[in-house]
């Protein structure tokens, strides 16, 4: 009988948006500590000071996650816990909790998947140029090798970069995020960099793998915020429109991994507009080293159309908005979308297992006297795209598992604590924890999925270090 790789359902998070401790263990400002002392950054003036406080009630929240009965937790490492200022050996005290971390995962039988960047970069690196800066991706390089010599032998999942979109674009380009800057040429350059980092890193961990005697099962990826894009009519100003849109949004990360190239149309643009990717002989041939798994983090999609001639010779486009709901981040509601997109992804760019390393939704909580959220619309949300993740499984895509966005409500950067996304209620003042509706749905679903598989009676589950 032929036996597939066990579906792996898991909760997710990062390192700034819920650790807090910021300046405890040796820890050194992140590029976030700084643009949150920046006023006018973030809603509020919040910061990832205390955040969840995660820092010193993780054994309890992983007792939580236990609770909902997930066989993998996804989280990032604090890269200044690690290795402070982005420089030199790792920091014992800041790499022991991370070990404390996977232990206590495996003692409870979930599967740790560690990224290793999550946007928190030492401002020390920033202040020395940051991802527009060549170096900085050998510097992550570095860092990967000390973060894998330390978890690498429990660790056998490793994601190099979150979403580095947000990382070249809100960071560098839109200044919506840290470290806050507006330079489109520094950008794009971040972009590649961070692409370069990526398979600096990814070498550095199978190198490290190979010495230590710990390659079995070994997976090494990276995760891409993809967000589909229609075009609002068959013109061909539309065409185009959406065509450039998705070239920005989704191309120029997935071919340079997946097929060794940028795409021409949208580099070319790039170094007319005097943006280029400082693309060096060999560097595309690092990128695009086989990946085991691609994450996909998935929200949204939307309609593109051509919008009238501005004067800076950007192509001009503008978003049309469709009547359907909308979560409180504002973004529609589009699950079929993610059926699509992972259909795509399949036909257009094959050979990695493709997860859904973030799916979720922020809606307008409302706590009753006991803290409970009965958050009947994040829990349609969840339904409705495990439903179009599992129909594009079906339907042949090689999706290997789903992880719901986010355990906790946490920072959710520049606003702050505004807005909730948790499966899990967090009360800021007292700290408490209190599952909502949706981490109920959460639960009984992975439960039942895992019997239908197990009735099924063709999975496999993957080799795990702990046995
Ligand atoms: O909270 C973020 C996360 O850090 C990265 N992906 C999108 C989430 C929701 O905005």
């Amino acid at each position: 009988m032929e036996r597939k790789p066990k579906f792996l359902w898991g909760t997710a998070t990062s390192s700034y948006q819920i650790e807090g401790a910021v300046d405890e263990d040796g820890r050194t400002p992140s590029i976030w500590d700084t643009f949150c002392a920046t006023p006018g950054t973030v809603t509020a003036g919040e910061t990832g000071e205390v955040a969840c406080d995660h820092y010193h009630r993780m054994p309890e929240d992983i007792a939580l996650m236990a609770e909902l009965g997930v066989d993998v937790y996804r989280f990032s490492l604090a890269w200044p816990r690690v290795q402070p200022d982005g420089a030199g050996k790792g920091n014992a005290a800041g790499i022991a909790f991370y070990d404390r971390l996977v232990d206590e995962l495996l003692a409870r039988d979930i599967l740790p998947w560690v990224t290793l960047y999550h946007w928190d970069l030492p401002q020390a690196l920033e202040d020395a140029g940051g991802w527009p800066n060549r170096d900085t991706a050998y510097r992550f390089a570095e860092y990967a090798a000390i973060a894998h010599d330390a978890l690498g032998d429990r660790v056998r999942q490793w994601t190099t970069l979150n979403e580095p979109w947000c990382s070249a674009m809100l960071g560098y380009i839109t200044g919506r995020h840290a470290p806050g800057r507006r330079d489109a040429r520094a950008g794009f350059a971040a972009l590649h960099h961070l692409l370069l980092g990526h398979g600096l890193a990814a070498q550095a961990i199978r190198d490290g793998a190979r010495a230590n005697g710990c390659s079995e099962g070994l997976e090494v990826g990276i995760t891409l915020n993809l967000s589909p894009k229609t075009p609002a009519s068959g013109s061909p100003e539309d065409l185009a429109a959406a065509r450039w849109e998705d070239g920005l949004s989704n191309r120029i990360y997935l071919d340079p991994l997946l097929r060794g190239e940028y795409p021409a149309d949208i580099a070319d643009k790039l170094e007319e507009l005097g943006s280029p990717l400082p693309v060096r002989d060999g560097d595309l041939s690092i990128i695009a080293q086989p990946v085991d798994v691609l994450g996909v983090n998935y929200y949204s999609s939307s309609v593109v159309a051509a919008a009238p001639a501005v004067q800076n010779r950007w192509p001009a486009t503008t978003t049309v908005a469709r009547d359907v709901e909308r979560t409180a981040m504002d973004w529609e509601v589009t699950p079929e979308a993610l059926t699509d997109l992972l259909l795509r992804l399949e036909h257009e760019y094959p050979g990695p297992a493709w997860y859904i390393t973030e799916n979720g939704a922020a809606y307008e909580d409302e706590p009753d006297e006991n803290g409970y959220v009965d958050d009947a619309d994040r829990e349609n949300y969840l339904r409705a795209h495990i439903d179009a993740a599992l129909e594009a499984r079906d339907r042949g895509a090689n999706l290997r598992g789903y992880f719901a966005w986010s355990l906790f409500d946490n920072f959710e950067w520049s606003f702050g604590y505004d807005r909730r996304f948790g499966i899990v209620r967090v009360d800021y003042d007292t700290q408490k924890r209190t599952p909502k509706r949706s981490a109920r749905y959460y639960a009984d679903r992975v439960a039942r999925e895992k019997q239908r598989d197990k009735e099924s009676g063709k999975e496999k589950a993957l080799d795990t270090p702990a046995g």
